[in-house]
């Protein structure tokens, strides 16, 4: 083993700026330090007591540099294998070592992966609007910011509260879905509306800001295959570039019947895990763009084998880069992003300004895309006097019932 590469000490970091975040740093006996991203959103604690009570124990004493077997361990030897709660625990482990390994070597992360294949990685904004005009300024606000690829949202009109979409249209993605307080804020939901919905705001987009435009929507899981693959050929006139989270996808068959139907581009993998979640959805080109973090499949290591199955059928990454993704895991996903020959597009949801207090981050947004930096390792560090002004708070995503309160995907 290197003289002084041992893992000292683990520490599980949670701070509240804005929004809820765990992070883990592994302090080497030499003193070098990694920071991961640990965050589950809604469910943060189990994260950080599965880290804090099974993990750090088992990883004092041994050699920092061994992340792959390091990695296993953590898989194979808790037994009880996948789900976001290991996952996430085990991302946070594997990018805290991949910082120390790049810190020691005096590198950018990207460098250690193979180096860069690209200048910047594209990156989509959030546009949404309570109206068709509202979502059309945020759309604007977002391209004069030089986001080059935009997603669209906009209220349903019958429902009170849709997904994605601010209650206040600032521009920035202010959209934080996540409400403080101890119970899930409920909304309302009726697939039939939303279906009718959305191809007219499409077209009023694609009317307003043309054909060139990169568009994304969100369907966050609410429709059935036959809905889905309903939408999808609606949608075919103005060529979106990606339909995401069209169908509730831990039942990858049912993406089958979705593809017969539809030549819209489909994204899906926010919610999943592990290369298992995606084994179907790969080896049959069910979908375009797998839309995993780093933050809940495993880390570099565990996406890094996602992209590399993924890249064999030509399908391409869209990694998730919503806000209760931290810093740690936004840059750890731009290193990887910068990387791999397979990248697709990347998202960047702007953090609140308080984030920023708390973590100090390299990587820059220049004309429509972003940069990891390159100091050594992934380049943010973490400041523990500002992350103590911000206090834990439990916090839920919604949840989300029909119109006659049947439960229904939120
Ligand atoms: C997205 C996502 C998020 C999720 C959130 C859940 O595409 O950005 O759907 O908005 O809802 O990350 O924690
Ligand atoms: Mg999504």
């Amino acid at each position: 083993m290197t003289a002084g590469t041992r893992i000292r000490s683990v520490e599980v970091l949670i701070s509240s700026p804005s929004r809820n975040f765990v992070t883990l740093r592994i302090t080497t006996e030499d003193g070098v330090t990694g920071l991961g991203d640990a965050t589950l959103n809604g469910r943060e604690l189990s994260v950080a007591s599965y880290l804090r009570d099974h993990v750090a124990p088992l990883l004092i004493g041994t050699d920092a540099h061994r992340i792959e077997d390091t990695w296993q361990l953590l898989y194979r030897g808790a037994y009880w294998r996948r789900g976001p709660v290991t996952m996430t625990a085990i991302a946070a482990v594997d990018v805290a070592l991949w910082d120390i390994k790049a810190k020691r070597a005096g590198m950018p992360l990207y460098q250690l992966l193979g180096g860069a294949s690209r200048e910047g990685v594209l990156v989509y904004g959030h546009a949404s609007g309570r109206d068709l005009a509202a979502l059309h300024d945020s759309v604007r606000t977002l391209t004069s910011a030089g986001f080059q690829a935009i997603r669209i949202q906009a209220a349903v009109p019958g429902i009170t509260t849709v997904y994605g979409v601010s209650k206040v249209s600032t521009g920035r993605s202010s959209y934080e879905p996540a409400g403080r307080g101890a119970l899930a804020v409920e909304s309302g939901w009726d697939t039939d509306r939303y279906l009718r919905f959305v191809p007219e705001m499409f077209a009023s987009v694609r009317e307003e800001f043309g054909a060139e435009l990169p568009l994304l929507h969100d369907g966050h899981h609410r429709m059935t295959p036959i809905q889905a693959a309903r939408l999808g050929k609606d949608l075919e006139p103005y060529r979106p570039f990606w339909l995401e989270d069209c169908t509730p996808a831990e039942n990858q068959e049912a993406l089958r019947l979705v593809r017969q139907h539809t030549t819209t581009p489909l994204a899906i993998g926010e919610v999943m895990n592990t290369v298992w979640d995606f084994q179907t959805l790969i080896r049959e080109q069910l979908i375009d763009y797998v839309r995993a973090s780093v933050a809940h499949t495993g880390g570099i290591t565990g996406l890094r084998r996602i992209f590399d199955y993924a890249a064999l059928y030509g399908v391409r990454s869209g990694s998730h880069g919503a806000t209760d993704i931290s810093p740690v895991g936004m840059a750890a996903a731009l290193h990887l992003d910068l990387a791999i020959n397979n990248f697709g597009i990347q998202e960047y949801m702007q953090h609140d300004p308080l984030v920023a207090e708390v973590f100090h981050s390299a990587y820059t947004f220049e004309g429509g895309y972003l940069h990891p930096g390159d100091e050594p390792g992934i380049g943010v560090s973490y400041d523990d006097d500002a992350a103590a002004r911000f206090a834990y708070e439990p916090a839920y995503l919604p949840v989300a019932r029909r119109v006659d309160g049947t439960m229904h995907d939120w």
